[in-house]
């Protein structure tokens, strides 16, 4: 191989470019507030910017030779293509995508019964929704670390959260979640707020971004006023919403502390903006936190109420009704202006809002925010340890274990690392506590950016990824639509250093990153799992109930038990395909000639799907899943009789 062909993975970024990116972002999204005199704050305890020219590439650490394994599980949200994908880290290979909300034509998602049931469905049988947005992934937990069970998904356009069984990855329960809009942040709590003996996953936080009349039945409309947001709980087993708080402004991202006792989300639009200009007119604005406890005991009593057709008990967040520390199921943190993010430190200690608007990241002490709820603090304010200038545009702040954050620059086009302790002894006059540690250019405009295990108390500190929106020329042109970039950075050390980049198809949000030891995947299905299960061969068939037809087939490589099978136009036609291959790896798939229908059965999977024989005659149906050397061989066909 040519040294030509070598990726460059260590060229210093092209600094014109990287000038031109700047601006460009700052004229149109930063300028209003550039010119606003917001950036006017602090310099000292801020190193100068690294050389990025004095990064080597990492040592080819995060190479992993063909027919080695990754050591970290990559789970990041699909975006727009509603799915969630899994990457292998820290090689960046993509090796399964997850299909949750949109319909997926390899696994037959949307299309067979099964999927279409967990999707949901209107009343003539077709999809409720074809579109959705993923934007945050979380795992469930057990004693502050992953338990490999489930992982959430939102959906910001339609409002649902979905579950995602990790031992099969696959979604297994999707919740549209009652009036509300923007479906935005999500959380799992990590332990119970009461009993402390449950030290796992049992419910999960939703914020909604947008707010809206409640009910939003047509009333209010045109008063901004009127309009409310909720917060809301959902049971992490049965996926039911449990409860929601109504809120001051809005949700952004969601937080949830190692003890269960809090959980917090950013708002930017304290003030119930409905343009831009409006949602950045205050200096400040705040993190919120809910008090689970005191919310599920409010619950209990009866203080709530409901909004038209749910049933969902809804209590009273807002600040009038929490004035009292003591009794208070909020807290309203005030931090600058328009926040974006907020994460929890793995030590359990802290949450971090980053400034996005201000050059700043906010922290808080989870122990003095519970003080404030026992009445012990004169001021909500002295719960903020430390504002500390960061850079331009902070959004999202990962973590290595070892005290550091890693927050993504937006504006800047950067990843700032800096220490906690550092930051909160310079904010208390200490201005020889240098909290920056170092920074490192991204190629460009960072989003999310996540840390191996940095969501749990097993922050590892190895690698960072770090969700670039805008990739310009760092691959192939391949027309107006760029992908994103995914840059990897060793984190091992007190530098950080680039190691590698790939491009995702627009456009992940948010990721965790998981050892892989704690996932335990299945790779084989078992028959008694489908309760339609065609078990043997010998039961395959056509069963006639009136017009009603069910057709039971079994497939084993390289034949379906049934070579032909008869229906009549008009019919309402049922497949069940049971795979009675056991064999690791052995799939098959069954597409129905001129009838819209694919989908694939795994080993000892069903599946099966429904639909009306509407045109006579021979449709042949062939197994769309390569499986074996007779693979093209192996068909069937439908008999449409007139
Ligand atoms: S949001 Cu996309 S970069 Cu939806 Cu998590 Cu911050
Ligand atoms: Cu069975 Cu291809
Ligand atoms: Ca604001």
């Amino acid at each position: 191989m040519s040294s030509d062909n070598t990726p460059k993975i260590d060229t210093p970024p092209d600094l014109e470019r990287r000038k031109f990116l700047n601006t460009a972002a700052a004229v149109g999204v930063a300028g209003t507030f550039l010119s606003a005199g917001l950036v006017g704050c602090k310099k000292e305890g801020a190193s100068t910017a690294s050389d990025a020219s004095a990064h080597g590439a990492a040592g080819g650490a995060h190479e992993v030779a063909p027919g080695t394994l990754d050591s970290y599980y990559g789970l990041w949200s699909g975006g727009h293509t509603g799915d969630v994908r899994v990457l292998g880290l820290p090689s960046g290979r993509e090796i399964h995508r997850i299909p949750v909300f949109n319909p997926d034509a390899l696994v037959g998602w949307g299309i067979t019964n099964e999927s279409k049931a967990i999707m949901g469905t209107k009343a003539d049988g077709s999809l409720k929704y074809h579109v959705a947005d993923t934007h945050h992934v979380h795992g469930s937990y057990k004693d502050g670390t992953y338990d490999g069970k489930y992982a959430w998904v939102n959906d910001k356009i339609n409002c649902r959260i979905a579950r995602m069984r990790l031992d099969t990855f696959e979604c297994d329960k999707i919740t549209e979640i009652p009036n509300i809009q923007g479906f935005h942040g999500i959380f799992p709590d990590k332990r119970d707020p009461v009993d402390q003996s449950i030290n796992y996953t049992t419910r999960v936080f939703c914020g909604a971004e947008f707010a809206a009349p409640l009910p939003n039945d047509g009333h209010d409309m045109e008063n901004p006023e009127k309009y409310h947001a909720l917060f809301s709980c959902v049971d992490a087993e049965t996926m039911e919403v449990r409860w929601q708080v109504e809120i001051h402004g809005n949700c952004d991202l969601t937080a949830s502390s190692y003890d269960g006792k809090l959980a917090a989300t950013n708002q930017y639009n304290t003030e119930g903006g409905i343009k831009y200009v409006d949602m950045m007119s205050a200096e400040k604005d705040a993190c919120l936190f809910f008090n689970i406890a005191r919310i599920e005991q409010a619950v209990k009593d009866g203080k709530f109420k409901h909004y038209g057709d749910s049933k969902v008990p809804v209590v009273d967040g807002t600040p009038d009704a929490n004035k009292d520390p003591k009794t208070a199921l909020t807290a309203y943190v005030p931090v600058p202006k328009n926040p974006h993010g907020v994460n929890a430190s793995p030590d359990g200690k802290y949450f971090i809002c980053a400034g996005k608007l201000s050059p700043t990241g906010t922290i808080i002490d989870l122990s003095l925010v519970l003080k404030w709820f026992d009445g012990e603090l004169k001021n909500i304010n002295e719960v903020v340890v430390a504002e500390v200038e960061l850079g331009l545009g902070p959004l999202h702040t990962a973590f290595d274990g070892r005290g550091n954050a890693y927050t993504t620059l937006f504006l800047d086009s950067q990843v700032v690392k800096w220490n906690l302790e550092d930051a909160i002894k310079f904010y208390k006059g200490d201005k020889n506590a240098k909290y920056v540690v170092d920074r490192i250019d991204v190629q460009y405009q960072p989003g999310h950016l996540n840390a191996s295990m940095s969501e749990t108390m097993q922050a590892d500190g190895k690698w960072l990824a770090v969700g670039c929106k805008f990739s310009k020329d760092r691959f192939l042109p391949v027309g107006p639509l760029h992908p994103e970039n995914e840059q990897l950075i060793d984190i091992s050390g007190d530098k950080m250093v680039l190691a590698s980049e790939h491009p995702v198809r627009p456009e992940p949000h948010d990721f965790i990153i998981v050892k892989r030891d704690l996932l335990k995947p299945r790779q084989v299905y078992n028959l008694d799992e489908f309760p339609n299960a065609v078990k043997d061969p010998k039961d395959a068939g056509v069963f006639r109930n009136g017009n009603k037809v069910t057709v039971k087939i079994t497939s084993m490589a390289p034949a379906f038990s049934l070579s032909d099978f008869k229906v009549k136009v008009g019919d309402e036609v049922t497949i069940i395909l049971t795979n009675l291959d056991k064999v690791e790896d052995l799939t098959h798939g069954f597409a129905i000639e001129k009838y819209n229908i694919n989908f694939i059965v795994n080993p000892q999977e069903t599946k099966s799907v429904t639909f009306k024989a509407e045109k006579p005659g021979v449709y042949w149906c062939y197994c769309s899943h390569f499986c074996h050397a007779l693979h093209l061989e192996m068909r069937s066909r439908m008999f449409v009789e007139a």
